[in-house]
């Protein structure tokens, strides 16, 4: 076959061995990505700065750490032996039960053979193998970490999560503050001394929201500087009783089916209720429910929540008078009160005990929205009326660079040496968030322009995966060169704003869903909000087509 070669045999590992693909990061994507690739006959390594796997799992180690997926569901699919071999215990896995999980899939699975860990990679790029002499040593891509060592590969896959660059703000005397600062995603592994102390936590999304009342109960005194009054649905997390667990693992593949067939990867039942039609006590007695049972369902409960902003309204009206009945002192649950965006149109936390937390008396609030923190002063924060706070202790619950972030935290260069930062200046393009035109044989595992980070990540990622690993197979048969096609990647671009523009989701306008949280970042909606579902009916008739959105090229035969 014209230009087939073995790629396997391209080399260049450092311990003499050879690969086809290195997959930077270790966790929920690149274990399965390693695991998947090496079984269709694929050589693998996965490069991973961590000393273990885990991903954000592994970083992630804040007090009240846990996912806001139900445990039965925020996990692999692709084993049944494994589903019914490792059981969960509580109704919301915690951070360290997560990261025991994919221990055992690394060992389960022997992955660790093949993942080096403690290696940071510092630079990616693509060469079409051609020599001065007209032949070709193959196309290939050259990764280099940041001890100066390279490897060469044929494909390179990045799984290094959506929400994984901390976003640190840009205050002025950070260096100069005399107590301890830590950013939630980078927790120190032994934990943090905070009893007796005085803590001041910043932001309000879902990390801030899950470590304040944790925080509140071992502090002497926590502060929070809150910019965004946020909703919060309670997580109602519970131990799980034998039987139900028992009962869940024997319906797994209908829970699959369903996850599969729905909008954000999550098995829930969406319900045809058009609420408004309903009176008041029927529409309240909806909310009830749906409240009393908690968790991230509450989207699910109540039809066109993110498409008719009448059905929000409602809806979020139902949130604030929990908030009011909830809290006590009045200047608090006004401050505390979400006004400026419609429920759910940001990420929505869910909580343990949230609102409940303001009516400790060690804890106030904030509004730095009114007053913002001005400067980091060695005592704490100066806010810019002047107004001083003390702290021994800041917590940065400031989230991240969302999924352009830790794609751009190293320098990934394709064709003719352009940089993925270059080709991203005016926001990211991709085809289907997999792959970039300009960079062959790169695979983006839940990149800009995936459903990611709005659907329940283990789906999402074990789609992609299976996906990248049929085209791999082509192309390891054909010889061919893969790249996203310019039109492709307008064509996608387009679908994207479709589909962010018909919820909504855009109507946030300090979401991190559109870059907003990042100063200077470039604002388009980021993650892909046509639902699950359709996105990879999308995939499979990409795949089916013959990869029409791909340039696929053959390589001069050496
Ligand atoms: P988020 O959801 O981005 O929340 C960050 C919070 O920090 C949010 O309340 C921000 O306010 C606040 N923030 C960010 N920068 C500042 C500055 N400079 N000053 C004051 N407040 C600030 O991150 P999380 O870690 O909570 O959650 C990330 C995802 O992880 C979550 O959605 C789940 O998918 C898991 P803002 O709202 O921008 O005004």
């Amino acid at each position: 076959m014209p230009g087939a070669r073995s790629w396997g045999t391209l080399g260049g590992m450092g311990d003499g061995g050879h690969t086809d693909v290195l997959v930077i990061g270790a966790g929920f994507s690149g274990l399965y990505a390693l695991h998947r690739l090496r079984s269709r006959g694929f050589s693998v390594r996965v490069l991973e700065q961590a000393d273990g796997v885990g991903g954000t799992w592994f970083w992630n180690r804040y007090p009240g750490a846990r996912c806001d997926s139900e445990s039965y569901y925020y996990c692999y699919s692709f084993d049944p032996e494994l589903e019914q071999e490792w059981t969960w215990t509580e109704r919301y896995p915690g951070q360290e039960e997560i990261r025991g999980y994919l221990e055992h899939v690394a060992d389960r699975y022997d992955l660790r053979r093949d993942i080096e860990f403690g290696v940071r990679v510092t630079s990616a790029a693509w060469d079409s193998g051609e020599r001065s002499d007209g032949g070709s040593s193959g196309a290939g891509w050259t990764v280099t970490t940041e001890d100066g060592t390279s490897r060469r590969c044929r494909w390179l896959v990045t799984a290094v999560g959506c929400l994984s660059a901390a976003n640190v703000p840009d205050i002025p005397g950070l260096a100069d503050f005399a107590g301890e600062w830590h950013h939630t995603g980078r927790w120190p592994h032994g934990g943090v001394e905070v009893s007796g102390r005085r803590v001041g936590v910043v932001g309000t999304g879902s990390t801030g929201i899950q470590a304040i009342p944790v925080l509140a109960e071992q502090a002497g005194h926590l502060t929070v500087f809150q910019r965004t009054a946020n909703y919060s649905i309670p997580a109602r997390n519970a131990p799980l009783d034998p039987d139900d667990i028992e009962a869940t693992k024997a319906e797994y593949p209908s829970i699959r089916r369903r996850q599969q067939a729905s909008t954000n990867g999550h098995p829930f039942t969406l319900s045809d209720v058009d609420i408004l039609d309903l009176p008041a006590d029927q529409r309240r007695e909806i909310y009830q429910k749906a409240w009393d049972r908690g968790g991230l369902q509450f989207r699910a409960d109540v039809k066109d929540l993110l498409t008719d902003r009448a059905v929000n309204d409602d809806a979020s009206d139902f949130i604030r008078e929990k908030i009011r009945e909830t809290v006590h002192d009045p200047a608090t649950t006004e401050t505390l009160t979400p006004r400026d965006h419609p429920f759910a149109t940001k990420r929505p936390p869910i909580d343990t005990h949230y609102f409940e937390t303001y009516n400790r008396p060690n804890v106030s609030l904030v509004d730095v929205k009114a007053d913002p923190i001005a400067a980091v002063t060695p005592r704490g924060f100066r806010l810019e009326s002047g107004a001083e706070h003390a702290l021994d202790v800041i917590v940065f619950a400031t989230g991240f660079d969302a999924l352009t972030g830790p794609l751009l935290s190293f320098d990934i260069r394709g064709r003719d040496g352009v940089s993925l930062r270059d080709a991203w200046r005016d926001g990211p393009r991709t085809h289907l968030g997999l792959g970039v035109a300009g960079f062959p044989d790169l695979f983006t595992i839940t990149g800009p322009g995936s459903p990611s980070v709005l659907t329940n990540m283990p789906v999402a990622i074990e789609q992609h995966v299976d996906w990248i690993a049929d085209l791999l197979v082509r192309l390891r048969e054909t010889g061919e060169v893969a790249e996203p096609t310019p039109e492709a990647e307008e064509t996608w671009a387009v679908e994207v704003a479709r589909a962010a523009n018909a919820t909504l989701l855009v109507q946030a306008a300090s979401s991190w869903y559109l870059g907003a949280n990042v100063p200077g970042k470039h604002r388009v909606f980021l993650p892909y909000a046509g639902g699950y579902a359709r996105y990879r009916a999308t995939c499979d008739d990409e795949a089916a087509a013959g990869y029409p959105g791909f340039a696929l090229a053959r390589p001069t035969a050496a």
